[in-house]
């Protein structure tokens, strides 16, 4: 006995679940972490694997600079707290600058990952191109939810904008 513990490899680890194989070939958390990644796919067939890379994981604006060619803004820390699923654009003051709605989260994560709830609707201030965040809940934009849509009503006396939650009812909160 050295002292070291080892962890037996949970049957609901996520790389166990979507490949069984490695369940077979590995009983333990250390054995896995040790091993290269060439060792751990040696019954896989490499020819049909691809790379993918990720660059960074924020939630960005990108401006067209013509030419096909894109510069990206990170958006305020405000937007980065989960998943955005949807965007609307609405000029709240009518000033000609739309301010940016946006809203999200994910609940259908793995349950070893944890759901993303964080996101509970934001305001993006479109200063002339610039953005700033409202504060959270301004003129009582504020919910709860796994939210995959919002879409805008508009309607005689004022426009509403409704949202769309999993497992909850609609929204609508009244626009200026
Ligand atoms: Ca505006």
């Amino acid at each position: 006995m050295t002292g070291v513990q080892t962890c037996a490899l949970p049957i609901c680890f996520p790389v166990t679940i979507q490949t069984p194989t490695i369940k077979k070939k590995y009983v333990s958390l250390e054995e896995l972490a040790e091993s290269s990644m060439n060792a751990i796919l040696t019954h896989i067939e490499k020819d049909n694997l691809f790379d993918l890379t990720c660059q960074f994981a924020a939630s960005v604006w990108l401006e067209n600079q013509g030419n096909g060619t894109f510069k990206t803004h990170l958006l305020p820390w405000q937007a980065q707290l989960a998943p955005i699923n949807t965007i609307l654009c609405y000029d709240w003051q009518q000033d000609g600058f739309p301010e940016i709605f946006i809203a999200g989260n994910e609940y259908q994560t793995e349950i070893t990952t944890g759901r993303y709830d964080a996101l509970y609707g934001q305001i993006l201030a479109n200063e002339q191109g610039k953005l700033r965040a409202y504060p959270l809940g301004y003129q009582g934009f504020f919910f709860r939810g796994d939210t995959k849509a919002m879409a805008l009503l508009k309607q005689p006396k004022h426009t509403s904008l409704l949202v769309g939650n999993n497992n909850l009812p609609l929204k609508a909160f009244t626009l200026p």
